[in-house]
């Protein structure tokens, strides 16, 4: 491999050259892209948001749907500040999340509101009923999320704790971190 390809690369996936990492950057990125025309827009995120509002039952004055549409608006301006573009492609999108202090000052408010609108009763569990929808409606296919919820549910009492999912999607995110989470999410 050349010196320029090493570099390019370097620069395309913000200096991650694990596979896994690029796997799942890709699939996030295409989990984002909601028309899926290939590049990010403020109009992704708000119509991803929408999806799983409207999936986990929310009305529009729901504060979890606030703070779900905020979290995500945050998302994208870390983007589009971020980049001189106004549509962020995969290399932009890679290089932008992957870089240090990203994920606690963006991520993890994502991370803490996805987890709130899927407690829909509040009682710090989550149930398959109220997680597949949503799910679903950040866009895995149904039996990927049947197989994302049970590897949490080890004990099969039909719903995992809340904090725990938290990590969950925290440890999906986080580049320096590789678990049982991003196995079943990237490979299932
Ligand atoms: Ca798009
Ligand atoms: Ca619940």
């Amino acid at each position: 491999m050349t010196t320029l390809l090493v570099i390019k690369q370097f620069i395309s996936y913000g200096g991650i050259m694990d596979m896994d990492i690029s796997d799942r950057i890709r699939l996030r990125f295409n989990l984002l892209d909601a028309d899926g025309n290939g590049v990010l827009e403020a109009e992704d995120f708000a119509a991803v948001a929408d999806r799983i509002i409207l999936a986990a039952g929310a009305d529009a004055t729901d504060p979890k749907a606030a703070a779900l549409r905020a979290a995500h608006d945050r998302y994208w301006q870390s983007l589009r500040s971020a980049s001189p573009a106004e549509r962020i492609d995969l290399p932009a999108y890679a290089a932008i999340v992957a870089a240090d202090g990203w994920f606690p000052q963006y991520g993890q408010q994502y991370a803490q509101s996805l987890a709130d609108i899927c407690d829909r009763d509040g009682d710090g569990q989550i149930s398959f009923t109220e997680f597949q929808p949503v799910m679903v409606a950040v866009g895995f296919a149904a039996d990927k999320v049947q197989r994302l919820f049970s590897s949490f549910d080890q004990d099969g009492s039909g719903s995992i704790d809340r904090a725990e999912w938290v990590a969950g999607i925290a440890e999906f995110y986080d580049p320096t971190v590789t678990g049982s989470v991003t196995e079943v999410l990237v490979n299932a």
